[in-house]
């Protein structure tokens, strides 16, 4: 008999999984431990794992190419640097047999759309109001990673969100869900609200069907983005993007834009909370992503220094952005916040080191007067 499933490592197995029965076609070995990798990623607090080929997206290389070559990355450089193993997971490790795509559901208590209308505020993403998922899903990654060498031999990579993968095409191809008119994943059972994660392994496991869009003729995402970063569904100028704009540019936030950024002054939930899959939405069970960073108060974010700001935003992804960034958002917010009450927080920072902080606090100064 075959014997893929090894001993159970010193101090026993990991986590809870459901107990392995061997059979003799290798087919049915892949398809057990699949099973049994299923029940160890859901007992490790996933909400959801499928299972796809490093191939499974041919089409994936080309839309990058015409995403980047249309300059829709701005300056996330990054995204233009090793493009080919972004477009291709077989070139990034050609020793990789399956991709196991998982799913980690943050689901807010409220519709984030709330805190939009306190104008003393700001608008925190739902993502960044805990501790910061990169650290929370790594973890779990690599504990059921480990749990698969330790069941089924062979090597692994884990994945999440910063490495060259394109990680919604593979969690689509897997059938987690679809991309969405906003070009997020979605799914029928799990809503928007969920993190994706992906293990590379060198292990043959039995691929699922990838999934369909299911959004017909719904635009609700697409009317609701207030800065119609949308050139075409399924199709996102991140240039024009909140989300972008807030946490990944640098320097001075084209005027234009700035009105439309209200009080959000990290990330934007709105298209995700405007989709009417929501409602098969399941609730998070890792509580430690809905923290206290919510909605916090804009006078208080303006008077931070470094020090402040890291102490403050320790172990947070907001961390990563740096005081500068931070307290330039938060100055457009003062600036659309329509209260005067405001005007000499702004005032204090008009001659602030940082050039986008004093331009953005001449810009808030000039609007609330
Ligand atoms: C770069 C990036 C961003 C950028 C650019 C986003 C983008 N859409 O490109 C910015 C900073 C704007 C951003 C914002 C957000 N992000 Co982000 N981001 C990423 C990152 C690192 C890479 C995404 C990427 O490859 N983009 C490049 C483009 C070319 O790829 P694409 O978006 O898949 O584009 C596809 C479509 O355009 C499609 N397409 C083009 N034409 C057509 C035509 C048709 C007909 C069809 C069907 C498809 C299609 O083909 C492309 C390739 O598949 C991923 C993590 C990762 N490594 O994958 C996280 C990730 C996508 N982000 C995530 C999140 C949560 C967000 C935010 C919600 C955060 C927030 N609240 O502010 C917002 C959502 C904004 C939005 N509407 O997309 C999650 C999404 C989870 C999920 N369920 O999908 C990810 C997966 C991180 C993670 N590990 O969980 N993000
Ligand atoms: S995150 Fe906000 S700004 Fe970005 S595409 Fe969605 S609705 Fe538009
Ligand atoms: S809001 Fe509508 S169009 Fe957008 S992702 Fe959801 S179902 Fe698709």
């Amino acid at each position: 008999m075959p014997s893929l499933i090894s001993d159970p490592p010193p101090g026993g197995r990991v986590g809870g999984a459901a107990s392995i029965v061997l059979h003799d076609d290798p087919r049915d070995i892949s398809a057990t431990l699949k099973q049994a990798l299923h029940a160890q990623a859901l007992a490790e607090g996933f909400t959801a794992m499928r299972v796809t080929t490093p191939d499974a997206i041919p089409q994936a290389a080309a839309r990058l190419a015409e995403y980047v070559a249309n300059d829709r990355h701005g300056q996330m450089g990054w995204m233009a640097e090793r493009m080919g193993w972004r477009g291709d997971p077989a070139a990034l490790w050609p020793e990789a047999r399956s991709v196991v795509m998982l799913a980690e559901a943050y689901t807010p208590p409220h519709d984030p759309r709330e805190d939009l209308a306190r104008a003393d505020r700001g608008a925190v993403s739902v993502y960044a109001q805990g501790k910061d998922y990169h650290d929370i899903v790594k973890s779990r990654l690599k504990r059921v990673g480990r749990w698969l060498i330790e069941q089924g031999g062979g090597g692994i990579k884990v994945f999440v969100d910063t490495a060259p993968v394109m990680e919604k095409p593979l969690a689509q191809a897997a059938g987690l869900g679809w991309q969405g008119k906003h070009t997020n994943l979605l799914s029928r059972d799990l809503g928007s609200w969920f993190f994706l994660g992906a293990i590379f392994t060198t292990l043959p496991l039995p691929p699922d069907a990838a999934e369909a869009s299911h959004c017909g003729n719904c635009t609700a995402c697409l009317d609701i983005c207030p800065t119609r970063a949308f050139p075409a569904p399924y199709q996102l100028d991140a240039r024009r993007c909140i989300s972008y704009l807030t946490i990944e540019h640098r320097g001075p936030v084209d005027p234009e834009l700035r009105p439309a950024l209200g009080n959000r002054i990290y990330g934007c939930d709105d298209c995700l909370a405007a989709c009417p899959w929501n409602k098969f939405a399941v609730a998070a069970t890792e509580m430690r992503y809905h923290g206290p960073h919510r909605a916090p108060p804009l006078a208080e974010l303006a008077a931070l220094d470094d020090a402040g700001f890291r102490a403050r935003f320790s172990g947070s992804p907001i961390k990563r952005i740096g005081r500068d960034r931070m307290v330039r958002n938060v100055l457009y917010a003062i600036g659309n916040s329509g209260l005067p009450a405001l005007r000499g927080v702004a005032q204090g920072l008009a001659d602030d080191p940082d050039p986008a902080v004093a331009d953005a606090a001449r810009w808030a100064v000039a609007r609330l007067a």
